[in-house]
C-alpha cells in the first residue's frame, strides 16, 4: 500500500520538477528562495501522494458490499502508527522552519558594501531616486552582480514592490520605510509589479526595471542627468517667457521687453547667486539707470524653489551667450 503511494509520489514529483512552473530565477536571492520553495513543495507532494494513494487504495480494497449491514470490526488503534505520523511531520516542519530561517536571514542581511535606491509608490506609479547621483526616474536601473538595497516608501496607501524574476517582494507602507535587497545575476529588462490592491489603477501600476552592466549603468545615470538638465532648462525658458519676457530682452527666449535691462548684455559673467538675488530681492540693488519697484518683488513667493532653480540655471547657461 505504501509502495503504491510512494510510486505515485515519485511520478508527481517528476512532473513538478520537469515543468518550468516558476519564472526564471535571475537574482542570487531567487535561487535561494526557489530552493526553499521546492524543498517544501516536494515534501508536500510526497505526503499528499502517500495519503491520497493509501486512501484510494483503502476505498477500493475495503469497500463494503451493498448487502453488508454489519458494524465494522472493533479496532482500538495503533500506537506505533500514531507515533510515526506525529513524529515524521513534526520533524519535517522543524526542518522547514530551520531551513527557511537560514535563507531568510541570508537574503535579508544588508551587506556592508551596497548601493541604495529610494523607491516611492503612489497611486498609480513607481518612482526611483538614486541618492548617489541625485537622479530621479520612473525606471529602476541597477547594476548586475551587486547588491542594491531598495528603500521603499508610499505616499498614499499600501503598495507592494515585486519583480517576479528576482522573487524579492516587500510592502511599501505610508509613514515608514521598508527595505528589500536584490542582487541580480542577469542583465535584461524586467517589470516591477505592484502586488497590493491599491485602487482603480492597481493593475497598471508597473515600472520598467533594467539590470545593466557596470558600464551601461554609469552611462544610464549620465543620460538621466542630461535629460533632467535639459528638462530643467526647458522649464526655465518657458518660465522666463511667461513671467519675465515682457520686461526683459533675451535672445534665446526670443523676448524683447524693454522695461528692464537687456539681459543678454547685463548677465554676461554673472553667477547664480547674483541672478537669484536679482529675482528674489530686485530692490536690493538697482541696475544703473533704472527705477526701483518696477520689477515685481514677489517672485520669491510666487515661484516654487524648483521653478526658481530652473530659471536661474537657465539664465546662467543662456544669458550673454548670444
Ligand atoms: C514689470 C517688469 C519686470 C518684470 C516682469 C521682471 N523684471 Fe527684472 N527687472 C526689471 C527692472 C525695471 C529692472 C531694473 C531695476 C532693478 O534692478 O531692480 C530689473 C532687473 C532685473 C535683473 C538685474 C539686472 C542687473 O543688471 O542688475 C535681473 C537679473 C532680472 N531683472 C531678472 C528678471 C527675471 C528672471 C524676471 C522673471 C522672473 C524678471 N526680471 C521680471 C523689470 C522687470
Ligand atoms: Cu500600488
Amino acid at each position: 500500500m505504501v509502495l503504491v503511494g510512494a510510486a505515485v509520489g515519485v511520478a508527481l514529483a517528476l512532473v513538478a520538477v520537469l515543468i518550468p512552473w516558476l519564472p526564471p530565477a535571475d537574482s542570487t536571492e531567487a535561487l535561494k528562495i526557489d530552493d526553499v520553495y521546492w524543498f517544501v513543495t516536494i515534501i508536500c507532494i510526497v505526503i499528499f501522494a502517500l495519503v491520497a494513494g493509501v486512501s484510494l487504495y483503502a476505498v477500493w480494497k475495503f469497500r463494503a458490499p451493498p448487502d453488508d449491514t454489519d458494524d465494522g470490526a472493533p479496532i482500538h488503534g495503533h500506537t506505533g502508527l500514531e507515533v510515526v505520523w506525529t513524529a515524521v511531520p513534526a520533524a519535517l516542519v522543524t526542518a522547514i522552519t530551520i531551513y527557511s530561517g537560514i535563507v531568510l536571514n541570508q537574503i535579508d542581511t544588508v551587506p556592508q558594501d551596497h548601493r541604495v535606491v529610494e523607491v516611492t509608490g503612489q497611486q498609480f506609479a513607481w518612482s526611483f531616486h538614486y541618492p548617489d547621483s541625485n537622479v530621479t526616474s520612473g525606471v529602476l536601473a541597477i547594476p548586475i552582480g551587486q547588491t542594491t538595497e531598495l528603500k521603499l516608501q508610499a505616499k498614499d496607501v499600501i503598495h507592494s514592490f515585486w519583480v517576479p524574476e528576482w522573487r524579492m517582494k516587500e510592502d511599501a507602507v505610508p509613514g515608514i520605510t521598508t527595505n528589500v535587497l536584490v542582487t541580480p545575476t542577469k542583465a535584461g529588462t524586467y517589470t516591477v509589479v505592484c502586488t497590493e490592491l491599491c485602487g482603480l489603477g492597481h493593475a497598471v501600476m508597473r515600472a520598467q526595471a533594467l539590470v545593466l552592466t557596470e558600464e551601461d549603468y554609469d552611462k544610464w545615470v549620465a543620460d538621466e542627468k542630461e535629460k533632467a538638465a535639459a528638462a530643467g532648462s526647458a522649464a526655465g525658458k518657458t518660465l522666463f517667457t511667461q513671467q519675465c519676457g515682457s520686461c526683459h530682452r533675451l535672445a534665446d527666449a526670443g523676448t524683447e521687453g524693454e522695461v528692464g535691462p537687456d539681459l543678454d548684455k547685463v548677465l554676461v559673467g554673472k553667477d547664480e547667486d547674483f541672478i537669484h538675488e536679482s529675482i528674489v530681492n530686485p530692490n536690493d540693488e538697482i541696475a544703473p539707470g533704472y527705477q526701483p519697484d518696477v520689477m515685481p518683488s514677489t517672485f520669491g513667493e510666487s515661484l516654487t524653489d524648483a521653478q526658481l532653480q530652473s530659471l536661474v540655471e537657465y539664465l546662467v547657461k543662456t544669458a550673454g551667450k548670444s
